[in-house]
């Protein structure tokens, strides 16, 4: 491993987590071992996802989510996997998920509230496309011992204190951020380990891409059509994985925007602000990037349902500047 920062790359994330606890003076380990238990269900999700294809779980289960959207087999093994994890870890009092209508009540005795996406993009599954987990933790609001209320779950962005991601690529990873910088963590299945290879990850000023899906260019607004139509006369190339954690870890590593306006289909946008936009958001200003629903920042979006939409604008922050510009000059003639 080589110095780099003020950490060796190479360091075992279980080495990072301890280093940056004693970081925080009235760190109790808690958080670290939630952590921990959030790597444990990523290594288990990674092992399903690399052996989808010979094991016959890909595809879809014939049923629906809480959603009404096609639930594939690893949607319910991930989101299997995420719950038993927390539940045995003993941190968590309850957790949303994407997959679940209601609040899963876990540990009475718990600290923490986990928002979680726990497969998204799983239709990209069957295509070997990269696909990821999506992570947010907050400090319940709630006596601990006492029942878990709408108001544990129902947190604005900015009261987060921890969130990141797993991605399941070519090489999977690990990035989350405590608000104290964002780490990368590259997962060694051969050891069964993840190891810092991102050290504190600020997004490149660079406008490197825009990613959005352009199949729905004329269902956007007026403002949106004029964003693409510039980002195409300024030569910046158009990447879209249509998978938002690859998207998302792309823009973050190279520079770039991604957006998913609202649209006929999707009138308040598709994406999910409890456990898909605040949790990017949170890492985005972490890494010197900027988020937004097109009026405010993500972060400060009180939710009012645990699954409700917004319409997101996330990367560097000219390019978010410059969409919102746009929306605005639209809004106010
Ligand atoms: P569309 C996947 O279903 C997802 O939630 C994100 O991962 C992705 O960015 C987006 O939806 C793709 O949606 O409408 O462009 O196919």
């Amino acid at each position: 491993s080589f110095k780099k920062f003020d950490f060796e790359v190479g360091l075992p994330l279980d080495r990072f987590i301890k280093k940056k606890q004693d970081d925080f003076p009235y760190a109790t380990g808690e958080l670290s071992q939630l952590l921990r238990d959030i790597a444990l269900a990523g290594k288990l999700v990674n092992l399903a996802i690399s052996k989808s294809g010979l094991l016959g779980i890909e595809g879809a289960m014939g049923k629906n989510n809480v959603q009404g959207e096609a639930q594939q087999h690893l949607d319910v093994i991930a989101n299997d996997r995420f719950i038993n994890a927390l539940k045995n870890g003993g941190e968590v009092a309850g957790i949303i998920s994407e997959e679940e209508d209601n609040i899963i009540k876990v540990n009475c005795d718990g600290k923490y509230i986990v928002a979680i996406d726990p497969l998204d993009g799983s239709s990209n599954i069957d295509v070997n496309v990269s696909i990821g987990t999506i992570f947010s933790i907050y400090r319940r609001k709630s006596e601990i011992g006492g029942k878990v209320t709408k108001e544990d779950v129902l947190q604005s962005g900015n009261q987060q204190v921890a969130a990141g991601y797993l991605l399941y690529g070519s090489s999977s990873m690990l990035v989350f951020t405590t608000g104290a910088g964002v780490y990368g963590f590259t997962y060694e299945p051969s050891i069964g380990e993840f190891f810092l290879s991102h050290n504190n990850i600020q997004i490149p000023e660079k406008e490197t891409y825009y990613s959005v899906n352009e199949g729905s260019y004329f269902n956007f607004d007026d403002s949106i059509r004029q964003y693409i139509d510039q980002c195409k006369k300024s030569g910046i190339s158009a990447r879209y994985i249509g998978s938002l954690v690859a998207d998302f870890h792309r823009n973050l590593l190279k520079g770039g925007i991604y957006f998913y306006p609202r649209t006929k289909s999707y009138p308040e946008g598709k994406l999910r602000l409890c456990y898909e936009c605040n949790a990017l958001a949170f890492l985005v200003e972490q890494a010197g990037g900027m988020a937004s629903n097109g009026q405010q920042r993500i972060l400060d979006i009180k939710p009012e349902s645990m699954h409700q939409r917004c319409p997101m604008y996330i990367g560097n922050k000219s390019m978010v500047e410059e969409v919102i510009s746009l929306i605005n000059e639209v809004a106010t003639p």
